[in-house]
């Protein structure tokens, strides 16, 4: 029965209750209040009150990629939802179906330019510049099929975040709430079988075939792993992290630009590469060698020859058309006898590369982590030294649903992100790699993840401002450093001021002793790494690696 008294704040609460949303993340604000009092008062939603717009639309992200399900976050309009313009442009990068609700100014002063509060010119193109689609409810009565178009959009593949503006008036006029508020099918765009088939053939004629997967071949775990199991190589993007355990034997994992790698590629013959934008940081910038017998694989057709020319394009669903290349590759495959020895070797050679660029010290650190991290646990990553040399590759994953990283580029991210993956993955413990300066961009949510008592284990490396940058600067600027030595908070203060568990490391000794205790327990805890104390990494690290050309 419509009720009366309700508005399209409640018509919002009850579409997300029948898409079956039960976490959502925001900033309340004058702007968006009908939406979240409707929240509150329906008392079906967790709503996690987030400290800046970046982190909430950061943990929306997270908890979608963890979960695989929508993200939602929600703000104000003007400056809020600008504050969350960057989160957006990472949820866009990594493919992530978030629905980012934000207000609007009344409908009655909108496009004026009068200064209403909050008001922000052109609002839809900063918008519709960062997510994968953007949306106004420009009336109450059109708000259902908007929100079901708007939530259609984000998790149709290629997925992506979506915004939707409600004006304040909007949100807060009465409406009925009908009773079919089903969300709209998902329609994933099925490979024809005659491009499978031909696909298929070049796979059975190959004595040597190797298969990149990237984000969008996420979900397709149990055909990657009978293909693997066929004898087929199997190489992921970082954001296609364990679609297939990183400890099969016929994986590669993420090693997928390192030299002994390339020079395995060198004697495959052929590469079929699905959901995978075949990155310029993961590609040495599209110079990496990669077999000629190139399939691509995509739903979005614009992807054929994009970075790298395919000989020929298979339009459709990374998932569906892995599981169509699995049914029809049973029996068929003769692999070369020795194609498995030589992956393995080259994945070795590719993790032996990887230590001696850590040196002893760290390489201890490795195992250490390696022997502790929880299993199935979200491995997240924010860009720091020690993810962009081993946290990426060198600790094994065995669910795609685990690997939550800064895949653009942009620090600040990984502590609202470890809070998002731990409200998706409840029953494990979320473990978080940050450097001291990338925690300082969004450390008020640090008092979030206090809030939420989220079980969250930060490895918090402080080299007291920006290593990465200090290495650049060596690199390529003449050892001029500016900028990069920052003034560093007490971190033992600062986590006692919120109550949350703060431990501390400067030896490998105390870090193999405070690691476990930092991994027990309930709540959060900040694990801070001394940098200095367990000394440089054997190569630096200066941004991502090119060709020695570039
Ligand atoms: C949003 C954003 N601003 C600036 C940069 C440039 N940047 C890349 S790494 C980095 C320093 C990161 O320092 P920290 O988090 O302490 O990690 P470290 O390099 O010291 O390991 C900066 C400023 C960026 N990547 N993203």
């Amino acid at each position: 029965m419509p009720d009366a008294s309700s508005t399209v704040g409640d018509l919002v609460a009850a579409f997300l209750d029948a898409c079956g949303v039960q976490t959502a993340f925001g900033v309340i604000s004058i702007h968006n209040m009908p939406v979240l009092d409707a929240f509150a008062r329906g008392n079906r939603m967790r709503f996690v009150p987030a400290r800046g717009e970046a982190g909430a639309l950061n943990m929306a992200d997270a908890f979608a990629r963890v979960s695989g399900a929508l993200g939602v976050g929600v703000t104000s309009t003007g400056v809020a939802a600008g504050n969350a313009a960057g989160s957006l442009v990472e949820a866009l990068t990594a493919g992530s179906p978030v629905l980012h609700l934000t207000g609007q100014i009344e409908r009655g002063w909108l496009d004026r330019g009068w200064g209403y509060i909050h008001e922000a010119p052109d609002q839809p193109t900063m918008l519709k510049g960062v997510s994968k689609a953007y949306f106004r409810v420009g009336a109450p009565e059109d708000a259902l099929n908007v929100l079901r178009e708007a939530v259609r959009t984000a998790l149709t593949p290629p997925m992506g975040p979506v915004s939707v503006e409600i004006p304040i008036d909007v949100q807060s006029t009465a409406v009925g709430i009908p009773e079919a508020l089903a969300p709209a099918r998902i329609v994933r765009t099925r490979p024809s079988p005659a491009d499978l088939d031909a696909l298929a053939e070049a796979v059975a004629g190959a004595r040597r075939p190797v298969l990149w997967l990237g984000g969008g071949a996420r979900g397709a775990e149990s055909a990657v792993l009978r293909l693997a199991d066929m004898g087929i190589g199997i190489v992921t993007s970082t954001n296609g992290r364990g679609v297939v355990p990183e400890t099969h034997p016929m994986t590669l994992g993420a090693f997928n630009a390192a030299p002994p790698v390339e020079a395995f590629y060198g004697t495959c013959d052929l590469m079929a590469v699905a959901g995978s934008r075949l990155r310029g940081n993961e590609t040495l910038k599209w110079k990496l060698g990669l077999p000629d017998n190139r399939w691509r694989v995509d739903c979005d057709p614009s992807m054929d020859g994009r970075g790298y020319a395919s000989a020929h394009f298979v339009r459709g669903d990374a998932v569906a058309a892995l599981g169509g290349l699995a049914d029809r590759l049973t029996g068929r495959l003769r692999i070369d006898p020795a194609f498995a020895g030589d992956l393995a070797a080259a994945r070795q050679a590719a993790e032996e590369g990887l230590r001696a660029n850590l040196g002893e010290n760290w390489s201890t650190i490795l195992d250490i982590v390696k022997a502790h991290f929880p299993a199935g646990s979200p491995w997240v990553r924010d860009i720091t030294l020690s993810n962009s040399i081993w946290g990426n590759r060198a600790v094994p994953l065995t669910g795609s649903r685990q690997g939550v990283h800064s895949l653009g580029g942009a620090i600040g991210q990984g502590l609202p992100m470890a809070l998002g993956a731990a409200l998706a993955e409840p029953g494990r413990r979320t473990v978080a790699l940050v450097g001291d300066g990338g925690f300082a961009l969004n450390v008020g949510e640090l008092a979030t993840l206090a809030q939420e008592r989220a079980a969250v284990t930060i490895l918090l490396m402080n080299d007291g401002g920006y290593g990465v940058i200090r290495n650049i600067q060596d690199a390529h600027y003449g050892g001029r450093r500016h900028y990069a030595d920052l003034l560093t908070p007490d971190f033992a203060a600062l986590c006692a001021s919120m109550g949350v568990r703060h431990l501390r490391a400067a030896s490998i000794e105390a870090f193999s002793q405070t690691l476990p205790k930092a991994l027990e327990g309930e709540g959060p805890a900040v694990l801070e790494v001394d940098m200095a104390g367990l000394g440089p990494f054997a190569r630096p690290f200066a941004g991502p690696p090119v060709r020695d050309s570039d």
